[in-house]
């Protein structure tokens, strides 16, 4: 067996393991950030459930934390109260971005984690299969619920040789974005084998197995070897350490191979993590803005790396340098080893531990800006700036082209980057608060501020749907073009009405008036609809505005979940050449749909009343996602269920 099916089939609940099935899973840990998170809570609550079942779960916070106004401030005081009522940990503001801090302090080799955040596989480095899901399926499993996902392939990324000096774990992921692309993962688990793993840290790792999301994979799996034990050990966690291989004779769907020897320093241009090219074919493009941190890229290591380039050197006068490294426990080293000085005084703005610039939360760049940016994403808008184009590179190519001022290859520079591993981390807990125990938990009151609203919840399946194609997209539509999430955006995660009014706006600002006016309706698009982030918004703010169901080439895989999860119809194409003959306006009407879900039927037709003809959509569903959706969504049907 492959690692991917030995942990899979230890925790396996229900369907078997054969590709393409549903198969439920059992959760062992959970987390959630706060800009999925309140939504996570209130839907916890609603389940009526007194206490997570699970070894553990936390909440962390580091999304929203410019606190602009009371409504951050307001959602982190409901998160640490709701945490401490249902047995959550709460990691409080300060402590660092969530997947840096869960794989210092909770990831376990073996284990699996469910997140509210697409990036979770990060502690994938470490062994544990991590995935990302909707607020919604993570609620479910902090109460006990199984985690259902199409059994996914293995694919086996054989690494050999070692990378090159200036060459980075980014450089790694990015060549399998170039060669695979944002959909090239969708329905697979990446997992890592061959006598490259060894050379790579357990942050390098994770480097990897994070942006493996941009991949749309279900999720990245490293082996749990000797690297692992010692960084946990460095992590006071030695007790949480297991051997995780896979065996020997371990067989796989597909085998990449990449030979880290032969690699070179990439970069992601706009607007799509998978328009890669070397940092040389590029040239020396001008940069106005390098921003160096997010879940991808801010390990201690990585941050030394950064510090070593920049010590006594300075910053080029046209550029401005951000750094936000990644948790407490990074910043706090770099701080005690004078590492932290280096960079300030080569002229780096440091910021928070927190997600910051990555999601747009500040450091929006100038009008027309280069901004190159050692994260996973760089979406159309995402930045802030809509004119500006975000390049995903290394830290060392970062930090390299911060102080020319242009894009340039680090391998160039005479600095020593090598950065051996600590024999302990600077790991201390206090920013994590543990939940009341259960007898105190009663007493606990849960603060909720006025932002706070509830959430929309979808009819009964009616017997028959009808509405206007309100929006025609394309392939590749982000979860940050459906449901943008700015500084001035992010504050109203729990208040989906007003988010509503921005839904789909990158694509057309009139979307949410038209979808209003005409009382809801159906959305068309082309490939890989829905790609990014886990945001449950993206599903909840087209609910708000009654679309009852999306017809696209295909969809990515948190999007469709969070689709059913709330009763919106993912339709698929039987034959993509249909989608040209649909037209933004068109009348679509799906007769009996209802009675045909409840048939078990997986093609649905759709009838375009306008333009006088029929075709054939797919919908595959497991006996669970029909209920779903003929009850309206997870929670209506788990009311419905008792
Ligand atoms: C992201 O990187 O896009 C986010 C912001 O972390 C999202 C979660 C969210 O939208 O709150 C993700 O990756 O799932
Ligand atoms: Fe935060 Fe960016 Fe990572 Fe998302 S990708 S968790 S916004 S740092």
């Amino acid at each position: 067996m492959n690692l991917t099916y030995k942990i899979l089939s230890a925790h396996l609940i229900s369907g078997a393991l054969s590709r393409g099935g549903e198969i439920g899973i059992r959760i062992d840990q959970t987390l959630t950030q706060d800009s999925t998170g309140t939504m996570a809570y209130l839907q916890f609550e609603a389940m009526d459930i007194p206490r997570v079942k699970t070894e553990r779960s936390v909440a962390y916070i580091d999304h929203n934390t410019l606190q602009s106004g009371f409504e951050n401030a307001d959602d982190h005081m409901y998160l640490a109260t709701v945490a401490k009522k249902h047995g959550v940990y709460l990691s409080k503001p300060g402590n660092g971005v969530c997947h840096q801090v869960e794989l210092e302090r909770f990831a376990v080799p073996g284990k699996t984690l469910l997140g509210s955040d697409s990036h979770t596989p990060t502690a994938g480095g470490l062994g544990m299969l991590a995935i990302g899901a909707g607020g919604l399926d993570v609620a479910v499993a902090m109460g006990g619920g199984a985690y259902y996902l199409p059994c996914p392939a293995v694919v086996n990324v054989r690494l050999t040789g070692k990378l090159p000096r200036g060459v980075a774990a980014k450089d790694v992921i990015l060549e399998l974005l170039r060669r695979l692309t944002v959909k090239g993962g969708v329905g697979k688990v990446m997992e890592y084998t061959g006598s490259g793993v060894a050379t790579l840290s357990i942050p390098e790792r994770a480097t990897i197995t994070n942006m493996g999301a941009e991949l749309g994979a279900t999720t990245s799996l490293f082996p749990a070897d000797a690297l692992a034990r010692d960084f946990l050990r460095a992590q006071g966690r030695k007790g949480d350490f297991v051997e995780m291989l896979p065996d020997a004779d371990a067989t796989y769907d597909e085998t990449v191979e990449i030979d880290l020897s032969a690699l070179e320093p990439m970069v992601a241009l706009p607007h799509m993590p998978d328009h890669v090219q070397t940092v040389r074919e590029t040239g020396p493009i001008r940069a106005d803005q390098v921003c160096i941190g997010s879940c991808t890229n801010s390990s201690y290591q990585d941050m030394m790396r950064v510090a070593r380039i920049l010590k006594g050197r300075t910053v080029h006068p046209d550029v401005s340098l951000v750094i936000a490294p990644g948790s407490r426990q990074v910043l706090g080293m770099l701080a005690a080893n004078g590492a932290l000085n280096d960079m300030i005084q080569a002229g780096a703005r440091i910021t928070e531990t927190a997600c910051g610039f990555c999601i747009g939360m500040g450091q929006s760049p100038r009008t027309g800006a280069v901004s190159l940016r050692t994260n996973n994403r760089n979406f159309f808008g995402r930045s802030g700036t809509k004119s500006a184009g975000i390049y995903l590179v290394s830290c060392e190519t970062a930090a390299a082209s911060a102080l020319t001022g242009v894009l340039s290859d680090p391998r160039a520079l005479d600095t020593d980057l090598t950065i051996s591993m600590p024999e302990t981390f600077l790991y201390n807990d206090n920013l994590i608060i543990p939940p009341a125990g259960p007898a105190e938990a009663e007493a606990v009151t849960v603060v909720r501020g006025p932002n706070i609203k509830p959430f929309p919840q979808a009819p009964r399946l009616a017997a028959d749907l009808t509405g206007p194609a309100l929006l025609k997209m394309e392939d590749n539509i982000t979860t940050d073009h459906i449901m943008p999430s700015d500084s001035k955006l992010l504050p109203f995660r729990s208040n989906v009405p007003k988010l509503s009014e921005y839904c789909l706006t990158p694509v057309d600002p009139t979307f949410p008036a038209r979808a209003k006016a005409a009382g809801g309706g159906f959305l068309l698009a082309g490939q890989n609809y829905g790609q990014g982030s886990s945001r449950e918004h993206a599903a909840l703010a087209p609910l708000y505005l009654q679309i009852r169901g999306v017809l696209a080439k295909s969809f990515a895989r948190i999007h469709a979940a969070n689709l059913i999860n709330n009763g919106i119809l993912p339709l698929t194409f039987a034959d993509e050449a249909d989608y040209d003959r649909f037209a933004q306006g068109d009348e679509l009407a799906l007769d009996g749909v209802r009675a045909r879900i409840e048939a078990g039927e997986e093609r649905i037709p759709v009838r375009n009343v306008t333009g006088g003809f029929t075709v054939e959509t797919l919908l595959p569903l497991s006996e669970r996602q029909r209920k779903m959706l003929l009850a309206g969504g997870l929670i209506n049907m788990i009311r419905e269920q008792g």
